[in-house]
């Protein structure tokens, strides 16, 4: 049998430029020739605050996002993860394999707790990363295609299921991240050393995948670039410019070497003026099917029904034996 492969993206917000390259790109690739699962992982959106409306609203644009970026649910479950109860009960068992270090150590934590103090930051903040090893656990996932932000997390999933595999008997595959060599963190505009985030307090800094052309040019052409000039890939020295250097050479399949040739001798104004082309040309029809599929979300509703239902069928036998080598029920 083929590997399976997992993923998920938080319904937050519209999909950005960085979940595109960094997660979804790479999935429409792996679903060629793996058996996939791509959830919306509602459960995990809530660990902060959310409006209830427009997270709904949320969850049907990654859903429609999906779709649009070219995942086919005739080869690949899509499917909302709060719709399958396994992942909730299954995360309630790894907690109890997971260790308060661990989670005290995870950056996401300790980032998303900043603000109000670890003392005020919820319980599910806290243990997200046990529902995230439930997440790929349950389906037996071998591979896990993220953004580099997920490694940790990803670390302590393969931990927490050698543990459980040592404590209870051989129950669980250990998963391997999929990271890809550029683009696995795609900075903000504004800020080189901030990834783009859907959280990002800072608009210009991130491209969404609902922006229309006129809003894509503004952010690149308004995107902070390097001292000295020059268009090459030097991450180190020019953290700016290879950053919308790894947008291009995604969008546009050029390799980096190409992109610099093409821009010897001239300004970061003539290559922003191209990426801001390459970029509105790219994402156009994408936006566009995210729009349609929100004037008529039929489509999407079957597909997350059939999605559902495949997902819990896999997840329910896994949960049985789960429960089996724990010793719940009679
Ligand atoms: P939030 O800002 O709400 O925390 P996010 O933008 O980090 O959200 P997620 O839903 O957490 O988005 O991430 C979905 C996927 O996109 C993950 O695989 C993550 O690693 C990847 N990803 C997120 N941001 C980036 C980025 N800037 N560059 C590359 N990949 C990214
Ligand atoms: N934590 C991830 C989202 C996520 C995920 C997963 C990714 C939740 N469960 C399982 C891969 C596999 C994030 O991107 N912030």
């Amino acid at each position: 049998m083929k590997d399976l492969v997992f993923s998920g993206i938080k319904p937050t917000s519209v999909p950005h430029l960085g979940n595109y390259i960094g997660a979804i790109k790479q999935w429409v690739d792996i679903q060629k020739n793996h058996r996939c699962l791509f959830s919306i992982v509602d459960l995990h959106a809530i660990t902060v605050p959310q409006d209830p409306k427009e997270m709904r609203q949320n969850t049907l644009d990654i859903a429609a996002t999906y779709l649009a970026c070219g995942i086919d649910p005739a080869r690949s479950t899509i499917y909302i993860q709060s719709e399958v109860a396994e992942h909730a009960e299954l995360a309630w068992i790894l907690g109890t394999v997971t260790k308060m270090g661990e989670l005290e150590r995870m950056t996401q934590f300790k980032d998303k707790s900043q603000k109000g103090g670890r003392e005020r930051a919820g319980l599910g903040l806290f243990a997200y990363p046990a529902l995230m090893a439930a997440d790929i656990l349950l389906y037996d996932t071998s591979a896990v295609p993220v953004g580099e932000d997920q490694m940790q997390h990803l670390e302590l999933a393969r931990v927490i299921a050698r543990r459980f595999n040592q404590e209870f008997g051989e129950t669980f595959v250990i998963p391997q991240a999929l990271i890809q060599k550029h683009g696995s963190r795609i900075m903000s505009l504004q800020d080189a050393d901030k990834k783009m985030s859907k959280s990002d307090e800072s608009k210009s800094g991130t491209i969404m995948l609902d922006d229309d052309a006129d809003a894509i040019r503004k952010k690149i052409m308004r995107a902070v670039t390097d001292t000295g000039g020059g268009v090459y890939f030097e991450p180190e020295k020019k953290p700016a410019v290879s950053n919308l250097m790894t947008i291009y050479h995604h969008l546009s399949g050029k390799t980096m070497k190409e992109i610099e040739t093409l821009y010897e001798g001239k300004g970061y104004g003539d290559f922003k003026k191209d990426l801001a082309e390459i970029v509105v040309d790219y994402l156009g029809p994408i936006r566009e099917k995210l729009e349609t599929f929100r004037r008529e979300p039929g489509e999407l509703h079957k597909v997350l029904d059939a999605g559902r239902d495949k997902a819990k069928a896999m997840a329910e036998a896994k949960m049985e034996l789960v429960r089996e080598r724990v010793g719940l029920g009679r």
